[in-house]
């Protein structure tokens, strides 16, 4: 079939809902564009285990320990199933993961911020997670088979970690002025950046369009951004705290929250490489796959030994 046909019909199936697996034709441009998003994706679970693991040894009591624990041991674990839904597109683990290892792959822009209280544990959880939600729960619908199969458990566990921030955040403002200071600041600090984490505005997003009519993306950046805002306003007036826009504001007309100017220059400079922990976070990075090293030769090692003797009971 010429390949004009074959675009067609990959078009006809995306249309009608119908699941794009491993082994169909698809575009070159769909497996790029799904292998770049995949990636990213698997990349920002990996590193974002790093601001929270900074509070492990940290939280203020072993109930808090053992959340935190399972919840950054989840993120491992929604790592690696991206990681493996990205090898059905016919790259290698191990090239993703020396391109982040090199500074060459992008990672989410909201782990390149410090975690400097506890109550940034429950910001994180709160906002970053519940962007996460926002940005994933249509993810589960994406038109790549293997990438929305591996999202839909990636799901559950976040709204999970999104309920122990809140939980965290709700303690917090019911403690002492000085609790309720911390939670306030660590919104004021986050507020902004997790607004951030659904991407350039959709005038200059660059692969909306064309992902979009793929149903890789089933929401356009500035749509899941305004669905986030109005779900979280209510959440942080329940909490008793202000989000730092004076320009925010309930909008009678559409239904929605008005809100201010995201600094795009900031963005920009985190996504580029010169944010606060950019640096940290691949040295950190870099330091844990190296030490690492042996639990790889370890796996490999048992791996060829199976294999060997798999061979000789065949034989
Ligand atoms: N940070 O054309 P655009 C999580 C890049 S949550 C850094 O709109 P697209 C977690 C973008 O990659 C976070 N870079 O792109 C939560 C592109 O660069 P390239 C991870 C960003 O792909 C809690 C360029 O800017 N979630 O994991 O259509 C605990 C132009 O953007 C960012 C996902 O990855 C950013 N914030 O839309 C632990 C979800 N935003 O590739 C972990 C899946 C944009 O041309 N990904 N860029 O060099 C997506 O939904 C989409 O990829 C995005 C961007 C909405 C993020």
């Amino acid at each position: 079939m010429k390949n004009i046909d074959l675009e067609k019909r990959f078009q006809e199936k995306i249309d009608q809902e119908i699941r794009i697996e491993p082994r169909d034709w698809m575009p070159e441009k769909y497996r790029k564009t799904l292998i770049r998003q995949i990636s990213q994706h698997a990349h920002s679970e990996v590193v974002g285990m790093l601001p929270e693991g900074n509070w492990i040894t940290r939280a203020p009591s072993l109930r808090r320990k053992v959340a935190l624990l399972a919840k950054v041991q989840d993120e491992a674990g929604h790592g690696l199933y991206l990681y493996s839904a990205c090898e059905t597109l016919g790259v290698k683990r191990e090239d993703l993961v020396n391109d982040l290892l090199a500074g060459k792959a992008k990672y989410s822009s909201i782990f390149n911020y410090p975690t400097l209280t506890w109550a940034d544990i429950g910001a994180i959880g709160w906002l970053v997670d519940g962007a996460a939600i926002m940005n994933q729960v249509p993810l589960c619908r994406t038109s790549y088979g293997p990438y929305a199969r591996a999202m839909v458990r990636i799901c559950k566990e976040e709204s999970f970690h999104q309920r122990q921030g809140y939980e965290i955040l709700l303690t917090l403002v019911r403690g002492s002025a000085e609790q309720k200071e911390m939670a306030q600041d660590a919104l004021n600090r986050w507020w902004w950046p997790s607004l951030m984490m659904f991407g350039p505005s959709d005038k200059d997003s660059v692969h909306t369009a064309e992902s979009m009519k793929w149903k890789i993306k089933r929401f356009s950046n500035d749509e899941l951004r305004q669905k986030f805002i109005d779900m979280t306003v209510p959440q942080a007036e329940f909490l008793g705290l202000t989000v730092p826009d004076p320009d925010l504001k309930f909008n009678e007309e559409t239904g929605h929250y008005d809100f201010g100017e995201i600094d795009w220059a900031e963005f920009w400079q985190v996504v580029k490489g010169y944010g606060q922990c950019n640096e940290e976070r691949l040295e950190a990075r870099n330091k844990a796959h190296d030490n690492g090293a042996w639990v790889r030769e370890a796996a490999d090692a048992y791996a060829r030994k199976q294999e060997k003797r798999e061979r000789q009971m065949s034989a």
